[in-house]
């Protein structure tokens, strides 16, 4: 049968694929090096300064976040970003009474250990601090006309891709962030009246470092203990 690459069984409509670059080999491996290096560069930051982000980057950090590959396109997510001083302190309020409730009760002492090296603990006054809070909600399933739920597929792996082009994407364009996910985070949905068929996947804290801001003092894994080339 001849192959023909444009017709597709399904019948659905393809267009060429116009925005791949094909790199000389040499500028390839310099982007690939570039890019890791300015990777490298990403820390999660727990102290923020006040100062506003400029206005349009989260928007364009959104969109890139949203050019993530999804479960059959189905892009099976959505962001809430605030910035009201008031819904940021119930948020603080809210994930603080978690955060004690795991720090003092929940968490095993392994839990514990592995935490240690982070200095983490139950008050988060970033929560507040920080100028930008993007709660970002996994879509479970959508309702059908006739009532009956379809359950999206690999929403957790759309979301997870998703948030991590977003963590990339904030620190590309020159701001910091915080992946916090209090559990349990059921009442970032209540706070900001997401539907029943969304889950709270992960709340980014998003801004300037404070001056002098503190990171832990912590390694990546070397290549080598990550990746097995056969
Ligand atoms: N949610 C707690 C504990 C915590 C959990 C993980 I996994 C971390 O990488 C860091 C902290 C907190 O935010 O303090």
């Amino acid at each position: 049968m001849e192959h023909r690459l444009n017709v597709p069984a399904s019948g659905a409509k393809l267009i060429p694929l116009s925005t791949y670059v094909e790199r000389p080999v040499e500028e390839m491996r310099a982007r690939a090096t570039a890019f890791y290096e300015d990777m490298q560069r990403r820390r999660s930051v727990r102290q923020f300064s006040a100062r506003p982000a400029p206005d349009g980057v989260i928007e364009a950090c959104l969109r890139a976040a949203a050019t993530a590959p999804s479960g059959a396109n189905l892009q099976p997510y959505h962001f809430v970003v605030i910035t009201d001083p008031d819904v940021k302190h119930r948020i603080r309020v809210a994930a603080e009474a978690e955060e004690r409730e795991f720090y003092e009760h929940r968490a095993t002492a392994e839990w514990l250990k592995v935490l240690a090296p982070l200095g983490t603990g139950a008050r988060k006054p970033f929560l507040e601090k920080a100028p930008v809070l993007i709660a970002m909600f996994l879509q479970r399933y959508r309702t059908l006309s006739g009532g009956s739920k379809f359950v999206h597929p690999y929403a957790h792996h759309s979301a997870g891709i998703a948030a991590g082009l977003l963590v990339a994407a904030i620190h590309h364009a020159g701001l910091v962030a915080l992946t916090h996910t209090p559990s349990p985070m059921t009442f970032l949905a209540q706070i900001l009246g997401r539907p029943a068929s969304e889950r709270a996947f992960l709340l980014l804290v998003v801004g300037y470092p404070a001056d002098g801001a503190t990171v832990p003092d912590i390694q990546r894994k070397p290549l080598a203990e990550l990746a097995t080339f056969d």
